[in-house]
């Protein structure tokens, strides 16, 4: 077997993959949950790391031929604890979703009582959703966030946990806009007793990169994902206490996954790396300028940001004042025509289902990466106005795609 291989017989999988890159390098990135991750990280993902079976961790495996492989996920695990100050990391988290079920099952019996912010409102599915194992296994009690300045109630918080004394409260979000204050929810969780998990899955990279307060030193747990804003590949991880350390490494494995994915945590292992390097406080800082610019750019279209606005990496944006009849569905379908991939997004108590929403949510880490700044932002919000004004003009939306290629083609994703 020829190794490494640029050639491969299956071309119909490679042609297909092939047109993805192209996909992704002559549109608009702006899925606030996604990211260009360097082909450093990609080459480790890909590497024969993908062979070997190791579960366990490092010291500790049911197989042999690990002790390379413990020494990448210990760096792994040194690198991650070092970005964020924590006294235990697991890096072996498959996905966001499988890091938090872990982190409950690691400090929750079935039926517990547990605070999360609503997912309708900005929290995620494995934050209570009655359609998730989450809220099927534990009493979730949503809290929301406040109708006037659509910013997440923390009378509200306090006033839940007073009234229902949940053993865990949860913070994090997956499309709400503005900094949550770690310490804030600690102080209620002491209050009430209860333990605090924050969710740092969007914002890891702007923790990392010190454009959001840091939960570890208030929080019990905290969850992440690797592949957003901290430019990663496609994973999960727990940091957590070093009294909790146990019992998150017993839920993780063998409590919720087997074997760990070996080359996904080298990928982390580089990712983390490359979070340490003193450019990616810069990059970090670039993503929140890009994303005000880009709010400003959007207001001055005349679309009206929930909460008016943003303090990270994202938006959601309220499409009715724009034009009432525009739904979430539809801008999405005619902005991806136009080379523009965003995501459809529910605005809080949004009178259309989750499947046709009346918002779409925006984000900057990918267009950052590729070293676009505040005067592309300006160029992006008229983008995104012009196709939706004019979606029903195929004409417009093509001359769109256009000029939305040639922007990319000033700031390649990859060489
Ligand atoms: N799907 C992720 C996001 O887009 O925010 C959350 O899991």
């Amino acid at each position: 077997m020829p190794f490494p291989s640029d050639t491969n017989p299956d071309t119909q999988l490679f042609d297909l993959i092939d047109q993805e890159v192209q996909r992704q390098c002559t549109g608009l990135q702006l899925i606030a949950s996604e990211n260009f991750t360097s082909p450093a990280v990609m080459r480790a993902v890909g590497s024969a790391l993908t062979n070997k079976y190791a579960e366990g961790y490092p010291g500790k495996r049911y197989y042999g031929g690990n002790l390379i492989v413990d020494e990448i996920e210990a760096l792994a695990i040194e690198r991650v604890k070092r970005i964020f100050g924590a006294d235990h990391a697991n890096v072996q988290p498959h996905s966001g979703a499988n890091a938090n079920m872990c982190a409950y099952q690691a400090i929750l019996e079935a039926g517990d009582t547990v605070l999360g912010l609503s997912l309708d409102h900005g929290g995620h599915l494995t934050h209570g959703s009655p359609v998730n194992a989450s809220g099927k296994l534990y009493h979730f009690v949503p809290y929301k966030v406040a109708p006037g300045d659509e910013r997440v109630d923390m009378d509200q918080v306090r006033d839940l946990a007073l009234q229902h004394r949940p053993k865990l409260i949860v913070a994090g979000t997956t499309s709400y806009t503005r900094r949550l204050d770690p310490a804030a929810f600690k102080s209620i969780a002491d209050e009430v007793g209860a333990l605090f998990m924050f969710d740092a899955a969007h914002i890891a990279g702007l923790i990392a990169g010190g454009q959001h307060p840091n939960p570890v030193p208030y929080a019990d747990i905290v969850t992440f994902t690797t592949h957003k804003t901290l430019r990663g590949p496609r994973g999960g991880c727990i940091l957590s206490t070093a009294a909790l350390a146990p019992a998150i490494d017993k839920a993780v494995f063998p409590g919720w996954q087997g074997g760990p994915l070996e080359h996904v945590i080298a990928g982390k292992a580089v990712a983390f790396h490359e979070a340490l390097q003193p450019e990616f406080q810069d990059y970090a800082a670039q993503i929140v300028k890009n994303a005000s610019a880009l709010a400003e750019g959007l207001v001055q279209q005349g679309f009206r940001l929930v909460s008016g606005g943003t303090d990270i990496h994202m938006m959601v944006v309220d499409l009715r004042p724009f034009d009432a009849e525009l739904t979430g569905k539809e801008a999405q379908a005619v902005l991806d025509l136009g080379g523009i991939t965003l995501n459809k997004n529910s605005i809080p108590d949004d009178p259309r289902s989750p499947f046709v929403t009346s918002g779409v949510r925006i984000g900057t880490p990918s267009v950052t990466t590729q070293g676009m700044k505040e005067p592309q932002m300006a160029q992006i919000a008229e983008l995104i106005a012009r196709v939706l004004r004019h979606r029903n003009d195929a004409a417009v939306v093509a001359q769109a795609k256009v000029d939305v290629a040639a922007l990319c083609a000033q700031f390649p994703a990859y060489a």
